[in-house]
């Protein structure tokens, strides 16, 4: 049997839960506790890092921010639960900054160019907090102006709650999901005509879950300018959505809870449309068959 080789560019602004989701990936992997569809074939050389962040997961306590130049890449020798396909799966784990840098200046470093030259597929990663709902204009209209007229007025008063002067705007204080559509256009571009697998992963989904959403229509929802651009480029570029929840919880009000379980991998929770389970190799075997 032949193993397949895939490079995934794993991408997402800063703490949008990279580290972790890679952490858990092994933890799932390596410990065997459940029934993934993707197992461990065999120990690759290179395991500190991962051994390192997969412990903190065990323990519950949250992974280091990805410092950037000092990212790095991580490769697992994997096989599908039955055995049929074998996949060598290698991911950076990127630092949220360096894509901020991306946006904001427009350039990219030549070694993420020859990643991304490289890469099959990607996971790209966004935090529910990190978005704010969009708002229609003609909805406040009425607001805005006033706001505008106070701002602008000399000698009238700003409404309560408002700066007295605009702050100057730069690319830094640009919304998320404009950030977010930008990087995707800027790898989608620079992919030109060859293949790319997208992955949208919403991570920390326990944050996300109380709205009753499945995944992509949480997408459609928080960011329907990321969700036009995919639909866009869907039969060139297929693409997933899945919620993702890591952790299973956040560690301030439930690590004594998450560190309770027997199997730690049973405390994440993947959902694909309307089907949840805690195999956090789902998306990958997406992203790579
Ligand atoms: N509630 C909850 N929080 C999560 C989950 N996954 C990650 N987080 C939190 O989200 C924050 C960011 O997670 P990281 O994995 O460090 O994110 P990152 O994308 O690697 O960040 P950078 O390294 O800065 O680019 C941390 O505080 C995590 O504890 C989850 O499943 N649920
Ligand atoms: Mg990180």
């Amino acid at each position: 049997m032949t193993t397949t080789t895939r490079d995934i560019l794993v991408m997402g602004l800063p703490e949008a839960g990279k580290t972790t989701f890679i952490a858990a990936l092994w933890h799932t992997v390596s410990s065997k506790e459940v029934d993934a569809i993707l197992q461990m074939e065999y120990l690759q050389p290179s395991r500190d890092h991962l051994n390192e962040i997969a412990k903190r997961w065990r323990e519950c306590v949250a992974v280091q921010r990805t410092i950037q130049g000092k990212e790095r890449s991580v490769t697992m020798n994997l096989r599908t639960s039955d055995g049929a396909r074998r996949f060598q799966v290698t991911l950076p784990d990127t630092s949220g900054e360096a894509f901020q840098r991306i946006f904001e200046n427009r350039k990219w470093a030549a070694s993420f160019e020859g990643l991304v030259n490289r890469s099959d597929a990607l996971m790209f990663f966004v935090h529910p907090n990190s978005l704010v709902s969009p708002v229609r204009i003609d909805n406040v209209v009425e607001e805005l102006v006033s706001i505008a007229d106070g701002i602008n007025v000399a000698g009238v008063e700003p409404p309560s709650g408002m700066p007295e002067q605009a702050v100057h705007w730069e690319a830094s204080r640009a919304a998320a999901q404009s950030k977010i559509l930008d990087l995707l256009q800027l790898v989608v571009q620079a992919k030109g005509s060859r293949p790319l697998k997208i992955v949208i992963v919403v991570s920390a989904w326990d944050l996300a879950e109380n709205e009753n959403l499945q995944p992509d229509n949480w997408i459609e929802k928080h960011a329907p300018l990321v969700w036009q651009f995919l639909n866009a480029h869907n039969k060139t570029r297929p693409f997933c959505v899945f919620g993702v929840s890591a952790q299973g919880r956040d560690y301030g009000n439930h690590a004594e809870m998450l560190r309770d379980y027997i199997k730690p991998s049973e405390r994440i929770s993947v959902m694909q449309g309307d089907r949840r389970s805690s195999d956090i190799t789902a998306p990958v075997l997406w992203a790579v068959e």
